[in-house]
This record gives structure tokens, C-alpha cells and sequence, in this order.
């Protein structure tokens, strides 16, 4: 039995106000792809389909849309909800997408009620598969505990409750009777953030031991983290990781999804297939001269520019006309500029406010603009003006 394992779409996510809808339709068109040449029997969605709990029209267009086109593949669709979806609302879409064949457990349900599935492959191999969609703490631990409790305390109830949790999901498990996977979206200990998660939800709090997977489960899909990678537990233990660069962070990162081969009774293979069509997100730094040198190689990525030039107005604009993608502009402070930042006491006394700020600019760095030195001559007059000066 063959299962294609992808996570962490983000759909609707931008970068600094920069769209990147197309990106995500082409990146799912070739998930899809791998979905198809591989003739898999179960695609798993482990979470965070969306950016946000209440995404735009354009992108809910696109997630429909995928699922669509995984199913169309002839597998299988099984999908939880993440810290980022809005989980009632996934729940709420899920009888419609339960008509076209696609399963969708925004949230936690008991194992009779959903919480397990059973699927059978393509030429007829069982599979069970427990959902353990993303439990906020609220729901994990009672309210008049949390507030009894201090954060310790906290950290060892929630990952206490999930234990049970995950027990009570794979009670049934038998390792000779079906292919057994756990699919989670989950922060589970060991795991390398990528960078583009949500700080508050990877933290100690949250904290799951792998432990706590058994080694009944053949495969556990998890979700959450964005970068791809196994965690070492008594089983197959793998973050799918995000497959487009979400974030800054993860600009070092290959994207992939994962393809379990999978059998009862024996250890599951996993391997890594890259997934290309995302944009790169990558931090270049250089002179204006050598930032237009690169101009051509770097292709369509998103960039995050570090330019080592004399700080003056427009240099940002000047940046972007070179690199039309750099999305965010940093001035490089010259080593000099940062130590000697500051105009001695000495030197400033007896001196106007014009001549004051024509050594400020020397003394950061910043070039002697003409323009820049009338403008705040304008405004020092001005404010000499409301004064009544
Ligand atoms: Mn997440």
C-alpha cells in the first residue's frame, strides 16, 4: 500500500503583502502529479490547509480545488485540521467533501465517531487510520485546571491528555490486521522548526514525546512543523514539512512530500520526493552595483536584500527597480558607522541645528543628501513657527 503524506499548504499566506496564490496552484497541481504517477492509495493532508481561520475566497478556491484533483487520482483523501484552519469550519464543509470521497476531521472525535477510519488500498489491503487533528489547550486541559495550575504543571497535563488521547485511538491497532497510521498535526519533541510556524503554539507547552506513538502504528503522519524530517520513536515517525518556503526561515530548505510504502507486519519505507514549483525565498546582500549583477540569476525569487550603501532617501526604490521581488530592504551599517554612531559632547557644543544634523549624517553613515539637510531645515522652521517662536 502506497500513502502520499503532505502537510502545512498555508494557502493565503503573503509575504509582506505579496500575494502568492499562483505559487500554491502550481505547487498542489504537482503534488498532485506525484499523487498520480505514483498511483498512491491514500493522500493525508496533515494540517494547516489554510493560513489563516478565515481565508479569502481565492485561496479556499485553490485548497477545494486540490483535494479535488488528489481524489481524481483514484486515492483515497484523508485530511485534519491544523492551528492555523479554522477547525469548526472544516468541520462544517465536511459531509460535502464526504460526498465527493474526501474525508475532513477538522477536530478531535472519538475513535467511534470518526476518530478512526478504516480504508481499504487499491487491490483491497485494510487500513486504519486514527485523526488527531490540532487540540488547542483549552480543550485539552479544563478550564479551572489551567487557571490552578502553573505552566510546568500545565505542559505535563497537556501532553498527559494527549497521551491518552492517542492511546484511546490506537487501542485497536493490530500490526498483522491492516496497514495502522496515525495522522496528527501535533508539536512533537526533537522536531527542527522551520521558521514560519506560530512561536506561541511550538512552545514547551505544547510539547508531545514521540514516545507516545506505539510500535503497533506502521506510519505516523505529522504535521505542524515545516521543514521535512524524522523524529526516532518506536516507529516511522515523519514530518511532511511545508511544500513551499513559508517563511524566511526556511530559505535553505529543500520542499518535498513524503511516499510511505507501507505493508502489514513489517516496517514501513519512506521516501522523499522534492517538490519544485514554489518560489525560492533567499537574502542577498551587495553594493547597488552588485545587487544589479545578480539581477538575472536570481530568477524569480523572493528576496530579502541587504544593501551596503550610504543611507539616503529613495535607496529602498532604487533596490527594487533592480530586484522587482525583494520584499523587504535592509541598510548594511558599516562597521565604522556603528562604533563611532555618536557625536562627542565637545563637538556639539555651540553648534546650530543645521550643522548638528549634517555630523549626525557623517556620523551614521548616511549620505550628506542636500535634500534631506533643506527638508529638516523646512521642518525645523516650521516647528519654530507653531511655537510661536
Ligand atoms: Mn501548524
Amino acid at each position: 500500500m502506497k500513502v502520499l503524506h503532505t502537510s502545512d499548504w498555508h494557502v493565503g499566506k503573503s509575504l509582506r503583502g505579496n500575494p502568492r496564490i499562483e505559487e500554491h496552484r502550481a505547487v498542489l497541481a504537482e503534488v498532485a502529479q506525484v499523487a498520480e504517477r505514483e498511483a498512491v492509495d491514500i493522500v493525508l493532508v496533515t494540517g494547516d490547509l489554510f493560513d489563516s481561520a478565515a481565508p479569502g475566497t481565492d485561496a479556499q478556491q485553490v485548497v477545494w480545488h486540490a483535494l479535488l484533483a488528489l481524489r481524481a487520482t483514484g486515492a483515497q483523501v484523508v485530511v485534519i485540521g491544523g492551528n492555523h484552519d479554522n477547525q469548526r469550519a472544516l468541520d462544517a464543509f465536511a459531509p460535502v467533501l464526504e460526498a465527493a470521497g474526501i474525508t475532513l476531521r477538522g477536530r478531535l472525535a472519538r475513535p467511534d465517531e470518526g476518530g478512526v477510519i478504516d480504508i481499504a488500498g487499491r487491490d483491497g489491503t485494510p487500513a486504519r487510520v486514527a485523526l488527531l487533528p490540532w487540540v488547542p489547550e483549552r480543550e485539552a486541559v479544563r478550564s479551572e485546571q489551567l487557571l490552578a495550575l502553573d505552566s510546568a504543571q500545565t505542559s505535563g497535563h497537556y501532553a498527559g491528555r494527549m497521551q491518552q488521547v492517542v492511546e484511546s485511538l490506537t487501542r485497536g491497532f493490530r500490526p498483522d490486521d491492516a496497514v495502522n497510521i496515525v495522522a496528527a498535526h501535533a508539536m512533537v519533541r526533537g522536531g527542527r522548526r522551520g521558521g514560519g510556524e506560530r512561536e506561541a503554539q511550538t512552545v514547551i507547552e505544547y510539547e508531545l514525546d514521540a514516545n507516545i506513538f506505539p510500535a503497533s502504528v506502521h506510519y505516523v503522519a505529522l504535521g505542524h512543523l515545516h521543514r521535512t524530517q524524522q523524529l526516532s520513536g518506536a516507529t516511522q515517525i515523519w514530518y511532511a514539512g511545508s511544500p513551499v518556503q513559508v517563511d524566511f526561515g526556511e530559505e535553505n530548505d529543500v520542499k518535498h512530500v513524503l511516499v510511505v510504502e507501507a505493508a502489514r507486519g513489517v516496517p514501513a519505507k519512506v521516501r522523499r520526493v522534492p517538490i519544485t514549483s514554489g518560489a525560492q525565498l533567499r537574502t542577498v546582500s551587495g553594493t547597488l552595483d552588485e545587487l544589479e549583477a545578480m539581477a538575472g540569476e536570481v530568477g524569480d525569487a523572493w528576496l530579502r536584500v541587504s544593501v551596503r550603501e550610504k543611507t539616503r532617501p529613495g535607496l529602498a526604490d532604487d533596490v527594487r527597480a533592480l530586484l522587482p521581488r525583494a520584499i523587504d530592504v535592509r541598510v548594511e551599517v558599516s562597521p565604522d558607522a556603528r562604533t563611532s554612531g555618536r557625536v562627542p559632547a565637545t563637538t556639539r557644543e555651540g553648534r546650530t541645528p543645521h550643522e548638528l544634523f549634517e555630523l549626525y549624517l557623517d556620523a551614521t553613515d548616511h549620505a550628506r543628501d542636500k535634500g534631506l539637510v533643506s527638508l529638516f531645515d523646512r521642518l525645523l522652521a516650521e516647528d519654530f513657527e507653531d511655537a510661536g517662536v
